[in-house]
């Protein structure tokens, strides 16, 4: 087997350690409650965890703030802890791969502290410190993504910094040699104690421009989005010199790769497809010396519409350069949950394709219960984007709530109050109750992914859309050595005919609605919001 097919051909699922599970009974997630939810996670069937951020942080952006690369938060446990995990993780054949912050330190990381102390400390340069403007104010126009301008001023030493985000979150300078060095530390630091790879944060930001230009005005902002949408990131995302850092990154989780297994990066890039595709990096001997998994986030802003979906397979496989991989992702901790953006009755559809199209899924803890997202209380906002621009819709706590696992109180979370409400339908919508429910979402998850893993065609096989089909109806095939499979998706809340696509005998391996209701109709004919998985005869 190859180094890359766990990663290639394998599923991730993505941690939110604040919501996952307390061991402790502060209300908050643990590495030790995750580590007694792996029973859970084995028989959900997924190869890799991922996980966000467990590092020390003052909890600025949930920890998307470090003030320790190389240690634990003693909320989410201890380092003691972490490898207990990770060794059980390995014991049971899954992965692990972490979240790294490169763009941006907290303000509390000793670096920081350093660096703000005098103009002259040797780590002044770390970060982005410029002048005033002519008339004292920031010294270019640039936005945090947060709301607000991308500088602040410090009094002591009478110069901005830069900050991409929270003014908590400066930007480390990632022209300084030093700066790079430093951070590929911390991925040899992690690497050596036995993880998979990174979840790259903000990987396309971590260079701006070095004659710190303003930032263009966008001319298709629309009133009441996100502030930093008023200016187009020219100059403060994606420059050139980013494909210099992709590759020296790869060659540091190229380090630990070995004969028998790879270990991975998967890009956080918010970008065209165009500039997407770049990431992978150029080819050399025909191997790509950049980002294995650039995460692909069209399905998470793509219309729920078949010919739409179909429309970005296309255009996703023809710009894939020859030897990438492919890669799927529904939704993550900063997006409206999947259940709510396309509806409850279309989750079971999006669980089908997430899982039969070609290339890596990444699922998001909760999706495989049809969570939707949680309804917020004012004064139980926690998130800062929330809070720097309210009421816009932009806030993220309402995908990031307590995992309901059972009916028992807090859902079996936590024993005391969770850091964030459970979502409403908790007492019916929890692990528990939908383990042994055939009918339920959870159950076809599992199914999904055992039929995944067991076809090559659905793991490994190529992918060919299927144009003939009726309208509202997404088909491909999946095709491995001489087994072709095909996915028939209705995307219309009405009976659609597929006669036209499929021979009576052909054998159907998995029918969403079947699942759902026990009823299994052996007409040509796909129920509303029906997918199927078809082996024809
Ligand atoms: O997110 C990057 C970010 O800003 C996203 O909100 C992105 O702009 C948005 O999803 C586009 O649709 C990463 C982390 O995932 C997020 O949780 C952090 O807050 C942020 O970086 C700062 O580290």
């Amino acid at each position: 087997m190859s180094a890359d097919a766990w990663w290639k051909h394998g599923i991730f699922y993505e941690i939110y350690p604040r919501s996952m599970q307390d061991s402790n009974a502060d209300g908050t997630g643990d590495l030790s409650g995750i580590r007694q939810r792996l029973d859970y996670l084995e028989d959900l069937g997924v190869d890799a965890l991922w996980i966000c951020p467990i590092f020390p942080s003052p909890m600025a952006d949930f920890g998307y703030d470090i003030a320790d690369y190389c240690d634990i938060d003693p909320r989410f446990g201890t380092l003691a802890e972490f490898d207990a995990l990770l060794a059980e993780v390995k014991a049971r054949g899954l992965r692990l791969v972490l979240d790294l912050v490169p763009n941006h330190t907290s303000d509390q990381h000793p670096w920081f502290v350093q660096s703000r102390s005098a103009r002259d400390d040797p780590r002044r340069d770390w970060y982005l410190w410029r002048d005033p403007a002519p008339d004292g104010g920031p010294p270019n126009n640039w936005l945090s993504n947060f709301g607000g301008a991308a500088w602040t001023f410090d009094d002591a030493t009478g110069q901005y910094y830069g900050h991409s985000f929270l003014k908590e979150q400066p930007d480390l300078n990632w022209r300084n040699p030093a700066v790079r060095a430093a951070m590929y530390d911390v991925m040899r630091f992690w690497l050596r104690r036995g993880i998979d790879g990174f979840r790259v944060d903000v990987l396309y930001h971590l260079i701006k421009d070095d004659r710190f230009r303003d930032n263009p005005i966008n001319p298709a902002y629309v009133a009441g989005g996100p502030e930093s949408h008023r200016l187009l990131p020219l100059f403060t995302t994606d420059r050139p010199e980013m494909q210099e850092i992709v590759v020296e990154m790869r060659r540091v989780v190229d380090e630990f790769s070995d004969a028998v297994s790879a270990r991975v990066l998967i890009g956080e890039l918010h970008l065209p497809l165009d500039r997407l595709m770049a990431y992978y990096g150029r080819s050399e001997n025909g191997v790509l010396q950049g980002v294995q998994l650039p995460f692909n986030f069209q399905l998470i802003h793509a219309r729920w519409e078949a010919d739409e979906i179909r429309r970005i397979v296309r255009s996703y496989d023809a710009a894939l350069p020859p030897g990438a991989a492919p890669n799927w992702v529904l939704g993550n901790h900063d997006e409206s949950r999947v259940a709510t953006r396309v509806g409850p009755q279309n989750a079971r559809l999006a669980a089908m394709l997430l899982l039969t199209l070609h290339g890596t899924p990444t699922l998001y803890y909760g999706d495989e219960i049809g969570m939707p997202d949680t309804r917020i209380a004012p004064g139980e906002i926690r998130d800062p984007f929330e809070l720097r621009e309210p009421g816009k819709g932009l806030g993220r706590d309402p995908q990031r709530t307590p995992m309901p696992w059972s009916a028992a109180p807090y859902a079996g979370f936590s024993t005391v109050r969770p850091w964030l409400p459970l979502g409403e339908d908790w007492t019916t919508r929890n692990v528990e109750a939908m383990a042994h429910d055939p009918a339920s979402i959870l159950v076809l998850y599992r199914r999904l992914i055992a039929l995944r893993r067991q076809e090559a065609a659905l793991h490994g096989g190529s992918l060919e859309l299927i144009d003939d089909s009726p309208p509202d109806v997404l088909a491909y095939a999946r095709t491995s050595g001489r087994r072709r499979l095909l996915v028939l998706l209705n995307f219309a809340d009405a009976d659609m005919p597929v006669d036209t696509l499929l021979d009576a005998d052909a054998e159907i391996l998995l029918s969403t609605e079947h699942e759902r209701t026990g009823v299994l109709r052996r007409d040509a004919m796909l129920r509303p919001f029906e997918g199927v998985v078809l082996l024809p005869k």
